[in-house]
């Protein structure tokens, strides 16, 4: 055997062993476009995202001490988001923190709140476990500016949380405020900055001494965080980046926000705030974050509700674009998720309950410049079956889906699972429909063809 084979074989043979040792070389070379900052981060993008690309679906809910005020300040009622209220009035941060005795939310039911989102077809919940004013809503023991030990509650709502998610099956994210802190000195304030000398200090420090601890304990101490919701990245350096990136590792399965850095170098995905990007942002996992009303943080005077019927149009839309929708829901200082929002979170759950297999674990719709709704996508072992989300029901009873070739199969109302007739033609496939639509906000047409159906 030449030497030069000998060689060979011996490469080989060191390969064989590379392969088997670090499996996740292999994984990570078979994703580029994992980014530097994913790569030792544990399971890759694709692996990661896999759930939360299949759920479509969840809730947002901005609580804190700001519920207190509930957005009226020395009897003047704020235009602006209720969370902002303590920098919209430059509250000193001693009058701001003297709202902590008054809050006590004795209402707060976890398992209630965990009921609510599931039985709305959400499959994940991200909460503020810190907000821009920097009051912690867990027991943290990096600062005692925290609901445990700052109020009467004397109880962890987060870990509560934590429990009855898992309990119900349900995916549980946290929102941390890592840059803007208006409690603690060195702490990050947008528009203008510190207001009280309370608030100046190094933010190296800040991030230090309470962003680094405060974010381990969060994804330590509450069992699987499936994902984690930075914001506003005020003045966050790389170096300062650097600082929480390696904190990721605690929970390796985690999804993150592109929230964490100025220039959205970080995060799995994207994050366009009550706004639903015209054709999506193909090629990019992104997800919608909207308010009910007005407001993410609870404003007693804002009644400023979104219909549900819009609610439920923008879920459709949002799907057929390839995205991900997280409705907030912002609780009262008692505790209890609005009225409004309750209603709206029910009637929501009644349409996901017919309609819920015609957005979870859906794609991108491959048809555009449809003028009567949606469509999205589920491409399967023997075709591809396109939902069909009807807005605007045809009177005339023909359902036209222009520019169509491929062979139909078959089509079917879901609601009733009622056989339709459809036809190809030259504008397209044809479905046969009855007069009246079966859900005046968005009724579902199943149509199964044969192949693949590839973006125009
Ligand atoms: C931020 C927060 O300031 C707000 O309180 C809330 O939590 C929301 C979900 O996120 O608000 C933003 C953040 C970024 C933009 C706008 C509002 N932005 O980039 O336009």
């Amino acid at each position: 055997m030449s030497l030069l084979s000998h060689r060979i074989g011996w490469v080989l043979v060191v390969a064989c062993l590379m392969m088997v040792a670090f499996p996740s070389i292999l994984w990570a070379q078979s994703d580029p476009s994992e980014q530097a900052w994913q790569k030792d981060y544990g399971a890759t993008h694709d692996q990661r995202m896999k759930w939360w690309r299949d759920a479509r679906f969840g809730m947002f809910i901005h609580w804190g001490v700001y519920s207190v005020p509930a957005g009226v300040w020395k009897g003047e009622e704020s235009k602006h988001i209720g969370e902002w209220l303590m920098l919209d009035y430059k509250i000193p941060v001693a009058e701001y923190a003297a709202l902590t005795p008054k809050f006590n939310p004795v209402k707060f039911d976890a398992d209630q709140w965990v009921r609510a989102a599931k039985e709305a077809g959400m499959k994940y919940m991200v909460i503020t476990a810190k907000h821009h004013d920097g009051f912690a809503m867990f027991h943290s023991h990096a600062s005692p500016y925290n609901i445990y030990d700052a109020t009467p509650f004397k109880r962890d709502p987060l870990k509560e949380l934590a429990d009855a998610c898992h309990r119900q099956g349900m995916k549980l994210g946290f929102y941390y405020s890592q840059a803007q802190d208006w409690h603690h000195p060195g702490g990050a304030a947008a528009k203008g900055g510190h207001w009280d000398p309370a608030q100046d200090g190094s933010m190296d420090e800040y991030i230090d001494k309470i962003a680094v601890p405060q974010i381990r304990e969060l994804l330590t101490n509450y069992g699987p965080v499936a994902v984690l919701w930075f914001d506003t990245p005020v003045n966050m350096t790389p170096q300062r980046v650097e600082k929480i990136l390696p904190l990721l590792k605690l929970q390796p399965e985690m999804v993150v926000n592109n929230r964490l850095d100025k220039n959205k170098l970080t995060g799995d995905f994207s994050t366009p705030e009550q706004k639903i990007p015209d054709t999506g942002i193909p090629g990019k996992d992104w997800e919608t974050c909207m308010t009910m009303n007005s407001t993410w943080g609870y404003k007693s005077f804002d009644h400023n509700w979104k219909p549900t019927e819009r609610l439920i149009r923008n879920l459709v839309d949002i799907a057929s674009k390839g995205g991900n929708y997280l409705l907030n829901v912002g609780p009262t200082s008692e505790g209890e998720f609005p009225k409004e929002s309750v209603e709206r979170l029910q009637e929501i759950g009644k349409w996901m309950k017919v309609n819920g297999e015609a957005i979870y674990g859906t794609t991108a719709s491959p048809l555009t410049g449809l003028t009567w709704g949606r469509c999205t996508k589920r491409e399967t072992p023997d075709g591809t079956t396109l939902y069909l989300h009807v807005f605007n029901w045809p009177g005339d009873g023909k359902l036209v889906v222009p520019g169509l070739s491929a062979p139909v199969e078959s089509a079917t109302l879901l609601a009733e699972g009622k056989k339709l007739e459809a036809n190809n033609s030259a504008e397209g496939v044809v479905v046969t429909v009855p007069t009246s639509a079966p859900d005046a906000i968005s009724s579902t047409v199943v149509l199964k063809v044969k192949g693949k159906v590839e973006a125009r």
